[in-house]
């Protein structure tokens, strides 16, 4: 992922974003002056148009056929094959904001695929408005381009926020978009391959099972059907595509790229949080490790609640919160500290909400319990009256003593 960036560290990104979000504000002439090159760097990475690029060097309006091209049925049990790193372009019909999100698409027939996008995602809610309104919508789904612009196409953004803009962001230059032929919507002018189509509204069929990256086959499931009207892409497209499966699979490296890129930003919102785990083996909406400087009475409760209510974090089924001095990237030291600190009848919270569309344990789907574990220290002010040992630590000048007499010892 860093090559794919073209970054040192991941964290990079992250901090570089602050930057945009926290323009220092200019109180005189020459402060302001100043600031104008960033503001201008941030126009630099809005999308271009241009008026063609290697997407449109063929181009096949009647008679097309996703059997070109080498599409993966993957696991066993796969209700087919599916095209699994599609960007998938929409625009709002109320609003007319542009998205583009990564949903896997279950292939049905040479022009047909199903539209896996969950019911919390921008283009399920481009949909909605549609079916609203009675309309089509019209749908791109670009496969192919750098990478800066695939991996965002699964950044958890807020809604209204331009995916391209970011990619611009990302790559520090802007994101060239070409028209479609055939509906009104923009896609990478250097993708690869670019269906264009549509959804009908109020269409459903059943999608699935497919082996995903929880590493259970998400079950059968009734989604929109997109249907393929036009087809282009470069001369020798490369067709690429992703394995998920039991983790770690190569989507856990696309998500902890999300996890470095987005802490900072986390912070910004709940600035006591010090860093986040987010281990692979709880793929995503299951588990997360946070580490947090505690301040108050109920302070881990706060930020569990905070996460709850943040985008795509509030699909996240436990929350472990431990104090700032916890190294959360250490699995065996979180298991040590929630293993001592809590007492399970104080400190852990349950509480209910909507899950991730691809829970499979909640009675009902998208629906159901969440776990917070406090593993903080606990304090007077919590009602905690008992003394809380201190834990064991060498000092530092038995330390220096032995390291200087090694020797001695004989060793
Ligand atoms: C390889 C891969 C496949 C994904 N498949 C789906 C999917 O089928 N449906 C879905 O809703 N999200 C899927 N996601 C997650 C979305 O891409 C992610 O939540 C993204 O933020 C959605 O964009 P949006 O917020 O604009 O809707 C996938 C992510 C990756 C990396
Ligand atoms: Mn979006």
């Amino acid at each position: 992922m860093k090559l794919a960036l073209e970054v040192d560290s991941l964290d990079e990104i992250g901090l570089r974003m602050l930057e945009f979000l926290e323009p220092e504000i200019p109180t005189n002439l020459i402060d302001k002056l100043k600031a104008l090159p960033k503001l201008k760097r941030l126009a630099d990475f809005l999308p271009k148009y241009v008026n063609s690029g290697p997407c449109k060097e063929v181009i096949f309006k009647d008679n097309v056929s996703l059997n070109v091209f080498p599409i993966l049925k993957t696991w066993p049990d796969d209700g087919g094959r599916f095209i699994t790193l599609p960007m998938v372009f929409t625009k709002d019909p109320e609003t007319g904001s542009r998205n583009c999100g990564m949903y896997r698409m279950h292939v049905y027939d040479e022009r047909t695929t199903g539209m896996h996008w969950h019911m919390h995602k921008d283009g399920a809610k481009h949909y909605r408005n549609a079916e609203k309104l009675g309309k089509r919508l019209e749908v791109a789904v670009a496969i192919g381009s750098d990478p800066a612009v695939m991996y965002s196409a699964t950044a958890p953004l807020p809604e209204g926020v331009d995916e391209m803009l970011f990619a611009g962001f990302l790559r520090k230059s802007s994101v060239e978009l070409v028209k479609c032929e055939t509906i009104d919507l923009e896609v990478p002018a250097n993708s690869e391959i670019v269906l264009e189509g549509y959804c009908e509204p109020n269409e459903r069929r059943i999608e699935g099972p497919f082996g995903d990256h929880t590493g259970y086959y998400s079950l059968k499931d009734e989604f929109p059907m997109f249907h393929i009207t036009c087809i282009t892409h470069r001369k020798d497209a490369i067709y690429p595509a992703t394995i998920v499966g039991k983790p770690p699979m190569e989507d856990c490296y696309i998500a902890k790229t999300t996890e470095r890129i987005f802490l900072p930003l986390i912070k910004k919102q709940i600035p006591e949080i010090v860093d986040i785990n987010l281990p692979v083996e709880g793929v995503f909406h299951n588990i997360a490790i946070v580490s947090i400087d505690k301040r108050y009475p109920g302070h881990a409760r706060r930020v569990m609640y905070a996460l709850w209510g943040m985008g795509q974090m509030s699909f996240t089924k436990m929350i472990v919160v431990v104090d700032r001095w916890v190294d959360v990237q250490n699995p065996g030291e979180v298991i040590w500290r929630i293993g001592n600190n809590i007492d399970p009848k104080r400190d852990i919270v349950i509480v209910e909400g909507p899950l991730d569309v691809l829970e499979h344990a909640s009675d009902i789907p998208s629906y159901g319990g969440k776990m917070g574990i406090d593993a903080t220290k606990k304090w007077k002010s919590e009602g905690f009256l008992r003394e809380w040992p201190d834990e064991i630590v060498m000092s530092e000048d038995i330390k220096r003593l032995v390291n200087k007499r090694w020797k001695e010892y004989g060793f």
